[in-house]
């Protein structure tokens, strides 16, 4: 990093020259780096006497073999070979816009499991290996069976909280090892969306689409295109280009740190009604220890009202308290009070669930069921509020664009009328406005552009987005904003620098404690070289500079090029650097208690 001739991004832009760490904060490299964990699933089979089996220790093998998966050269020279899960993979430039490199590490379960065999104490071992190894990683990919793999993706969307980086489910039809298959496309789709897209929702792609994962169901167990998502359409698309609907994907509006919740309540269950079920088995399906049941009834949202036993048999069991939520057997549309057939259900205290799947209402019950400390009117109100963009939101409540004054000038000026006209004016405009209002720290300009269905993600022609400028420029309020407003908080520049970067480098203290509150983080290339800036920070006396690095996350004990560290550099210097290295380590203690 030190011999890039490149011209630092703090150079650029004329940063004092006591200003921090220039090249130092930049990317030792643009890779990306993405976390693949092998559950299992037919992508990884092999036929065995009893049909295809889970294959251990074959996949990383096989993709080593791969030029597509694996470019040993590149591996080599940037020395990734040294961990033998590790490979690496190129995008062509067209393809992802940017020239980039997906480094991949392999995490292989065992067992590998064919995805019947999965159980919720599966799914808290994914959400606990994504938290684990979350700030290591810029995206990650979970290889899993197609069979239940809406359930897990589902489960997972519920149980990560605050999430900031794509975490893609996939899989395939055949195994990856035939020679006509699925699983190579899959991989490699779902691979670059990991990397180099920040999209920071729990997704399934399938077949060259990328679709919300508490949206899907499995449709067909003999396609290529097994998977659908009937009431919202794909977040993306993988043909010539990638098209991502940046306007569609649900993002955590949050100041607060990912986290997973691996607590599931699986006392809940599925019932599916069919002319002509019997009272009996109604009434013994609801007993305890049942406590959440998803209700698949007809139509939208109906079942028989000649049937006062069956209705009596569901409110003995939702004024004991079990949750019942009202879904339909039809694979497409939602449940609403239309027929007079579905009035008594609700009078019989079914809640609706909308046009969410069965395998989202079913995982939501089961997450909302597990959290401690919530009375049972709050958690019917959760079950009927959209947590993770498992519901479709109320279009009533959406912007309309006519009203934006700005829009209604550019709309007389230009002589437009036609709507689709207006949103690409939008959203074109809407990037640049956003950085524009966030460098001179204008929130009601923000909201104004929010206003006009606008997300405030979207960088400009560099990559850098409004978060990036407000962490620069030091406004506070509007990075507190901007958060509140599912701005992402680990997107980067085209230089590789994240808003916690950024505010390192421009010495904003306030807003670093901020954004690691937020959970922004520095990333291991970065970390891997603070030891030598810190070292040069102390052989300074820098402690301001020394504190800000401290602050965002790097560890003063990091050696340096030589094999020191900055408080070793500080303690060998003369008597008013040793007085600097007393007040540093009391600093460095206080931070410790502070943090645990
Ligand atoms: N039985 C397999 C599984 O779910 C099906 C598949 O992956 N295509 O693990």
């Amino acid at each position: 990093a030190l011999s890039n001739p490149k011209p630092s991004h703090a150079e650029s832009l004329n940063c004092p020259p006591n200003a921090m760490p220039k090249r130092m904060l930049h990317e030792r490299s643009g890779d990306r780096r993405v976390l693949v964990i092998n559950t299992g699933g037919t992508i990884g089979m092999k036929k065995h006497d009893g049909g295809l089996k889970p294959e251990p220790n074959a996949m990383v093998k096989e993709l080593r073999g791969m030029k597509i998966f694996h470019d040993a050269e590149y591996a080599k020279e940037k020395g990734y070979d040294h961990d033998e899960n590790t490979l690496s993979t190129s995008f062509h430039r067209s393809y992802s816009k940017c020239d980039r490199r997906v480094v991949y590490t392999l995490l292989e379960y065992d067992p590998l499991l064919d995805s019947s065999n999965m159980t919720t104490e599966d799914w808290a071992k994914i959400g606990k290996d994504i938290e684990k190894n979350y700030e290591q990683y810029d995206g990650f990919v979970i290889l899993h069976g197609t069979d239940t793999m809406a359930y897990t993706s589902s489960a997972l969307s519920f149980m990560c909280d605050h999430l900031g980086k794509p975490v893609i489910v996939t899989g395939s039809q055949v195994p990856i090892y035939d020679l006509w298959n699925d699983g190579r496309d899959n991989l490699l789709g779902a691979l670059l969306l990991a990397g180099l897209f920040d999209i920071p929702e729990v997704c399934l792609y399938f077949r060259n689409k990328l679709y919300r994962g508490n949206r899907v169901t499995k449709v067909d167990a003999g396609s290529f295109d097994g998977f659908a998502s009937p009431n919202l359409p794909p977040l993306a698309k993988m043909d010539v280009d990638v098209t991502v609907h940046w306007d569609m994907l649900w993002r955590a509006e949050t100041s607060t740190k990912f986290c997973v919740s691996t607590k599931l309540n699986c006392n809940v269950g599925l019932l599916r009604l069919f002319p002509g079920i019997t009272t009996e088995t109604v009434r013994s399906f609801l007993q305890g220890p049942i406590v959440g049941v998803v209700l698949e009834t007809y139509g939208a949202g109906n079942a028989p009202d000649n049937r006062p036993d069956l209705l009596a048999a569901l409110k003995e069991a939702t004024d004991r308290g079990v949750i019942i939520i009202n879904t339909t057997q039809c694979l497409k549309g939602t449940v609403s009070k239309i027929y007079a057939t579905g009035e008594g259900l609700y009078a019989a205290g079914l809640l609706s669930g909308g046009d969410m799947t069965p395998e989202a209402v079913l995982s939501k019950l089961s997450h909302v069921l597990a959290i401690e400390g919530l009375d049972l009117k709050t958690k019917k109100k959760m079950m009927e509020e959209n947590l993770r963009g498992e519901m479709s939101a109320d279009l009533g409540a959406k912007h309309n664009l006519r009203d934006s004054r700005f829009i209604q000038v550019i709309t007389k000026s230009l002589s437009i009328s036609c709507k689709k006209e207006l949103e690409a004016i939008r959203d074109a405009l809407a990037p640049p406005l956003a950085c524009a209002a966030a460098k001179i720290g204008d929130v009601e300009a923000l909201e104004s552009i929010r206003e006009m269905g606008s997300i405030l993600s979207l960088g400009d022609y560099d990559g850098r987005t409004p978060l990036h400028i407000a962490a620069s420029e030091g406004h506070l309020k509007v990075v507190q904003y901007l958060l509140e407003h599912g701005s992402t908080i680990h997107g980067r520049d085209r230089h590789g620098d994240t808003p916690l970067s950024n505010a390192v480098l421009f010495r904003r203290k306030d807003i670093v404690r901020l954004l690691r509150k937020a959970g922004a983080h520095l990333s291991r290339e970065q970390l891997a070289v603070s030891g030598t800036e810190l070292c040069s920070l102390a052989a300074h006396g820098d402690l301001d500079g020394l504190q800000i690095w401290h602050v965002a996350g790097a560890d003063l004990n990091a050696p340096g090029y030589d094999g020191q560290s900055a408080l070793s550099v500080v303690s060998t210097g003369v008597l008013f650097r040793f007085l600097s290295a007393l007040i540093l380590y009391c600093m460095s203690w206080h931070f410790k208690t502070v943090r645990s």
